[in-house]
């Protein structure tokens, strides 16, 4: 490939990243407000973190698996699943994937190898060094990404993972969002590691730390992991230092633990890129507000299809999908019911 179509197509991918992160970034405002009202359950926001997340999964290929916790809306978005599920999986409707079972924000797509979360912090991890681990078994030349928490780094999943991937050379692409806080806990309590990033030293594979307002950084040191995963040079561990803008949850309120905190606006990965790609000719403030509010119009309408829609009955959602054919005693008590 010559020089100029690489930029050419590293352009296509900025200017992809950054359309990804302004749509989570209004979808997440939206849904906070929409939380706020009563209208939906729950909901764990991603505001100040999406340049930690979405570069990654645009370097993800087709038939490579994503997992994540609860925190990369975006996430899910790069991978392409629709405005239309990540609603319903809030709403816990009847079009929910996973038919209102999950708690909110625990989207999926079998479809597009991206693997429901576990509400344990950490325990979807050695999941994903398995799957790793079997597909290069199956000889299948594929990586696995997966997203934690910097307080997942104290689970003691988190070791069996990082041991497995280690020993067995898994392709899997570890990216820890370092936001400095595990709810109300720093992350000077959480380890006495003087980096997340170093742990990855322990366990015998490259541990990189990354700063996660700088998009392009973030995209290149995965794009690069990710590779190396699927030649077989086994795992790499990234820690993405990254700002968590808003509460842990909406059950949660931040004020009580985290004061005198200077502004991260000036870090802030979405107005970074946006200068950025003004800057190389590639974007303009016109531009950036006719999307955001064709955005806003997208998600409204979306909003508008799946608010209505009723959750499946308790009938169906007890019973289905443990037995592939329903045993007999079941089978009464679903009758009985
Ligand atoms: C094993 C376990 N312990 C405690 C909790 C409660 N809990 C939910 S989220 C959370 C904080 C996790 O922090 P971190 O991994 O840094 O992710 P962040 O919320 O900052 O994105 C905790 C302690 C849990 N879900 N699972
Ligand atoms: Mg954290």
């Amino acid at each position: 490939m010559t020089m100029q179509k690489e930029q050419l197509e590293e352009n296509d991918k900025l200017v992809g990243i950054y359309k990804i992160m302004l749509l989570a970034r209004a979808l997440d405002a939206k849904i906070m407000s929409i939380q706020r009202q009563g209208r939906i359950g729950p909901y764990v926001p991603c505001t100040g973190e999406e340049g930690a997340v979405v570069p990654s999964v645009f370097s993800l290929q087709k038939d490579d698996w994503l997992f994540t916790s609860y925190r990369e809306l975006g996430a899910h978005l790069a991978r392409g699943l629709s405005l239309d599920l990540v609603l319903a999986q809030l709403f816990g409707n009847s079009n929910d994937l996973l038919k209102g079972r999950q708690m909110s924000n625990s989207w999926s797509n079998k479809q597009l190898n991206d693997v429901t979360t576990a509400a344990p912090i950490g325990a979807y991890l050695p999941v994903a060094v398995g799957l790793a681990m079997g597909s290069k078994l199956k000889k299948k030349n594929i990586a696995v990404l997966t997203f934690m928490g910097d307080g997942a780094t104290s689970s003691s999943d988190f070791h069996v993972a990082m041991n497995f991937a280690g020993v067995y050379k898994a392709p899997i692409v570890f990216v820890c969002r370092n936001n400095g806080w595990a709810i109300s806990l720093p992350v000077a309590k959480q380890t006495a590691s003087e980096t997340l990033a170093i742990k990855a030293r322990a366990y015998g594979f490259e541990g990189i730390r990354v700063d996660g307002s700088d998009v392009v950084s973030v995209y290149l040191v995965a794009r690069k992991a990710l590779e190396k995963a699927r030649r077989g040079g086994g795992p790499t561990f990234i820690e993405v230092l990254t700002h968590r803008a808003g509460p842990h949850s909406t059950a949660d309120d931040p004020k009580r633990y985290r004061k005198d905190e200077t502004s991260w606006e000036g870090k802030d990965p979405l107005r970074l890129l946006k200068a950025l790609l003004i800057s190389k000719g590639l974007w303009s403030d016109e531009i950036d507000l006719k999307l955001h509010n064709e955005y806003e119009k997208m998600i409204s309408e979306s909003i508008a299809r799946q608010e209505p829609i009723k959750p499946l009955s308790p009938k169906e959602l007890i019973f289905e999908d443990v037995y592939s054919e329903m045993p007999w005693n079941l089978k009464e008590q679903m009758d009985e019911l």
